[in-house]
């Protein structure tokens, strides 16, 4: 071979090293640019008493053929489940959840992920809990960023617990928190990429309050576009805490995983107002520890559908 033609086949070689290495890791670079959450922002409150009720503005799309449940029997059961449910909490307040159907996903970061099935279709909250809604249950509001339809805050994991608690007494609905499985589940919305609605950072600010606009302060939520799921919020706002406790993650596939029976901390998920969209990634995990109490963090909750029971919680401690 002679020289020129050597030195050809040598730049193609790098050339597709670099191209291969680039997109391995652009989700690392990113996962590496996410800050974590161990303190507080001292950010001006922004009080939003007048802010306007939520609107879910848009119907949510059906789900997807290939997520659903493979039994005839279990598809034709979906399929008469109705799409969307609401909670009556009393005082004309209420709580609309969706459905998320049965399926699989590859759950994680990529190039570690793990399969999960979520055997049975449940109901998620279309948005994070608000402060209207919680003080309605509990009779309080612990929130920082006061407005009756900003998702509540400054909750910690036992006071998010008996909030679903109290809900499930109220409606009569197994009310929980989600497990972190379902909830990254829910929020792939059968998507594989960075976000369930692509790769590109640059199209959060439509579906998402983070750091490029959130003005470090929660929002009314349901305010940015939903997932096809019919998920609001699902980045950003407040952060979601999750019932399992923090564990690694199992190295092979697992059907509806609730976590370890005990541990430290509690699984948070989807980044908050005043984060980076690194750390709105699906697949990037947080923790709260159970007294933490900060103003990026809310929750959101789920309902098994009818058929269901709701899984083994873990131990509160
Ligand atoms: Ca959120």
């Amino acid at each position: 071979m002679n020289l020129s033609r050597w030195m050809l086949r040598v730049g193609v070689a790098v050339i597709g090293m670099a191209v291969g290495a680039s997109a391995v890791l652009a989700e690392e670079v990113k996962a590496g640019s996410a800050p974590a959450p161990a303190t507080d922002v001292k950010a001006p409150a922004a009080p939003k008493a007048e802010a306007a009720k939520p609107e879910v503005k848009a119907e949510a799309k059906k789900p997807a053929e290939k997520t659903k449940a493979e039994s005839p029997a279990a598809k034709a059961a979906e399929a008469s489940l109705p799409h969307e449910k609401v909670l009556d909490l009393g005082n004309k307040i209420t709580l609309k959840l969706v459905l998320i159907p049965a399926g699989k996903c590859m759950m994680g970061e990529v190039n570690r992920q793990h399969e999960v099935t979520i055997s049975k279709p449940f109901y998620m909250g279309a948005t994070e809990v608000t402060q209207e809604q919680y003080e309605l249950i509990l009779g309080a509001n612990p929130s920082k960023f006061k407005g009756p339809t900003n998702p509540v805050e400054m909750v910690t994991w036992d006071e998010a617990t008996q909030c679903c608690k109290k809900a499930s007494e109220k409606t009569g609905q197994a009310v929980r928190l989600p497990t972190e499985s379902e909830w990254e589940y829910a929020a792939r919305a059968g998507a594989t990429t960075t976000y369930a609605f692509g790769n590109d950072g640059k199209d959060l600010g439509e579906y998402a309050w983070f750091a490029d606009n959130g003005q470090n302060t929660t929002h009314p939520v349901g305010q940015k576009k939903p997932s096809a799921w019919g998920l609001y919020d699902i980045y950003g706002n407040v952060w979601e805490l999750c019932s399992d406790w923090e564990a690694d993650y199992p190295s092979g596939p697992v059907t509806d995983p609730t976590g370890p029976a005990t541990g430290s901390r509690h699984a948070l998920r989807g980044g908050a107002y005043d984060l980076n969209g690194g750390a709105c990634r699906t697949s990037h995990r947080n923790s709260a520890a159970p007294g933490d109490r900060l103003p990026r963090i809310g929750f959101r909750v789920v309902v098994p559908t009818a058929a269901t029971a709701a899984p083994a919680a873990p131990a509160a401690k």
